[in-house]
């Protein structure tokens, strides 16, 4: 479709004055259809960028290579201009917005040359559904023309909705590599160098601004960006919740239903969680979301959630059977696969994989690579965030309401994050505002792949929202806190602590974890259901001793163990998030929170 075609005045002179200052060769405007998809695909092979798979082994799949400057996020690159400084809070990049986009005119102007100018609307959720939205990004990739037709509802259906005159999230995005007379990106990854990436959010005017990295969530503009950072700030100012959290649904034995979310920080394993194969029997777990929660309160008070995505963009490294046997199953086909390695035979390799190299690799730089198991300073040959980006109804266990627009009503809200002491593996919160204060301490070990000098160390993400927050992160809290004083709390979710990272005096994990999980997720569901037996203690509700099964290899010690309350831990926990988390957040750190704070050190004092 041209540009000339679109019926919605406002988006197509919006759409013309991009192409005036990014002058493309052409402009498209996405149908959404599969030929697209195809037609994408075969041009990323044609440029280089994309190797086809093993049609036998990996059908309708595809392999990119990134440039080794472009391979993540980029935080410090990533700013929330809102019109006061003090309205993005110490924990976000602000400019003044006036003058980064100045600067980012700028750097727009002739970025497309030599390029296609793609305009893709999309609907974050079911298409038409009330809690949806939709976005329209204008980008001159089509690798990310391709990913966003997996993560996102995309094209003609979605200027149906949009009419002639609704309302549209505008996003800019371009890798910043225009191209010279006849010049071709011949295998190279466009992107920008690092000082002139920018990856921009407006609140006041919800726009988004990108420039000079193709990949992940600084290119697919219509998850962090939208789904998060926007929608945040939409989410405050309308009385709902946009929030870094995966949605499951479970099913007891006697086939009765309920929906879980849960915010955890990366790599604890939300994919994985969102996925569970139960070891409990008569139990299922059934997926809705893997990464992004977007609820709103119906009629009855209850708050219902979508899934605003509708693809899994999730790290390769670590996924095998054991770990996620249907993530695995879900991108076999139609999946991007993004700096993982290549075999031989054209199919796909990383660590973890579970299984060894089988032969000669290439690996994520596109190099040789031979595994040497000896030798402990091989550098990885898949990335370590490398990706996966798979259709979610290709996914074994996706619920069979994983679209309805209404949303699914929701009993629990989860915090986890890897911990090794004190946080038992799960605790009630006693009330709303004792688990907004769980929320506001979620912390988690910094693992050594991380490649981080304070490995060892506990980083705090309340919320893990941190790095998603389009606003200050201490008006985010009295968001929570307010939507609790503004509700009936016997309809609101239950909050939930949970911690599947306990390790022993000898280092090792406690818990099994992974589908024996599914024993946390039961005593979940009876505790919402009213049936569970929990134990009063001064950090919440924990269970009895005999209320969740001890799985294989847990001994009744290490069980006693991981449900007690570390009296002397939690005052060190305390005294942690008193001194050194919650000053970070300045004056705006509701009162509330100090008053939950001092509530608890009394009764562990107690
Ligand atoms: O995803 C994980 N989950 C959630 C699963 C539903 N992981 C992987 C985290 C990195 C992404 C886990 N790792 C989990 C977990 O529950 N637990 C652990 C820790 C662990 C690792 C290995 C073992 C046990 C626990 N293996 C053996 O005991 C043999
Ligand atoms: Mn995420």
């Amino acid at each position: 479709m041209n540009v000339q075609e679109l019926k919605h005045p406002g988006l197509k002179k919006w759409v013309e004055d991009a192409a005036a200052l990014m002058t493309p060769d052409s402009v498209e405007v996405c149908d959404g259809t599969q030929a697209e998809y195809d037609r994408m695909i075969k041009i990323t092979i044609d440029t280089g960028l994309a190797t086809p798979l093993n049609p036998q082994k990996l059908p309708g799949c595809v392999l990119f290579r990134s440039d080794p400057s472009d391979v993540a996020r980029v935080e410090n690159r990533t700013y929330i201009a809102s019109e006061k400084q003090e309205d993005a809070g110490p924990t976000n990049n602000w400019i003044d917005p006036e003058e980064l986009k100045k600067t980012m005119t700028g750097l727009y102007r002739g970025s497309m040359k030599g390029r296609t100018m793609y305009v893709i609307p999309f609907s974050m959720g079911p298409v038409g559904s009330d809690i949806a939205k939709i976005g329209v990004e204008i980008t001159d990739s089509p690798y990310v023309v391709a990913n966003m037709h997996i993560m996102t509802r995309v094209g003609t259906k979605v200027l149906e909705v949009l009419g002639s005159n609704g309302y549209y999230v505008p996003c800019f995005h371009s890798v910043g590599k225009p191209l010279g007379p006849g010049e071709k990106d011949a295998g190279k990854w466009p992107c920008a160098p690092l000082d002139k990436k920018y990856i921009s959010h407006f609140p006041e005017t919800r726009e988004i601004w990108s420039y000079g990295s193709g990949y992940g969530g600084n290119a697919l503009l219509g998850k962090k960006c939208l789904a998060l950072r926007i929608a945040s700030v939409l989410a405050r100012d309308e009385g709902w919740l946009a929030e870094h959290m995966l949605i499951l649904k479970i099913t007891n034995p006697q086939g009765e239903v309920k929906y879980i979310t849960g915010a955890f920080p990366s790599a604890c394993g939300k994919t994985n969680l969102a996925m569970l194969i139960p070891t409990l029997p008569g139990w299922t777990v059934e997926t809705v979301g893997d990464d992004i929660a977007w609820m709103k309160f119906g009629a009855d008070g209850r708050l219902y959630a979508i899934n605003p995505e509708a693809g899994f963009f999730g790290v390769a490294p670590g996924t095998n059977n054991d770990s996620n046997r249907n993530a695995m199953e879900t991108i076999k086909k139609n999946t991007i696969y993004t700096n993982v390695a290549l075999t031989e035979d054209k199919s796909v390799w990383w660590e973890g994989i579970g299984y060894d190299a089988p032969g000669k690799l290439i690996d994520w730089n596109g190099n040789e690579w031979i595994q040497d198991k000896g030798n402990k300073e091989q550098k990885p040959a898949a990335h370590p965030n490398s990706r996966f980006t798979g259709p979610a109804k290709q996914c074994p266990v996706i619920a069979k309401e994983w679209e309805d627009p209404k949303g699914v009503p929701i009993s629990a809200f989860l915090f986890g994050g890897r911990r090794p002491k004190t946080i038992p593996l799960v605790n009630q919160a006693k009330s709303w505002i004792h688990g907004v204060f769980m929320g506001s301490i979620v912390g988690s070990e910094v693992t050594a792949a991380a490649l981080d000098l304070k490995a060892g160390t506990i980083r705090r993400d309340p919320f893990a929202m941190l790095p998603f927050c389009g606003y200050h992160m201490g008006d985010y809290f009295k968001h929570w806190i307010k939507i609790g004083q503004s509700h009936d709390e016997s309809k609101l979710p239950k909050i939930f602590f949970v911690n599947w990272f306990r390790k022993n005096e000898a280092g090792k994990f406690i818990w099994p974890g992974y589908g024996e999980n599914s024993r946390v997720l039961a005593w979940i569901f009876e505790r919402c259901a009213g049936t569970g037996k929990g134990v009063d203690t001064p950090i919440g509700f924990l269970p009895t001793p005999d209320a969740i099964a001890r799985p294989a290899g847990v001994s009744e010690d290490d069980m006693k163990e991981i449900l007690k309350v570390d009296i002397a831990g939690w005052k060190a926990e305390i005294a942690d998030v008193r001194q050194n988390h919650y000053p970070k957040f300045g004056d705006k750190l509701p009162k509330e929170l100090y008053a939950e704070l001092d509530a608890i050190e009394k009764r562990l004092n107690a």
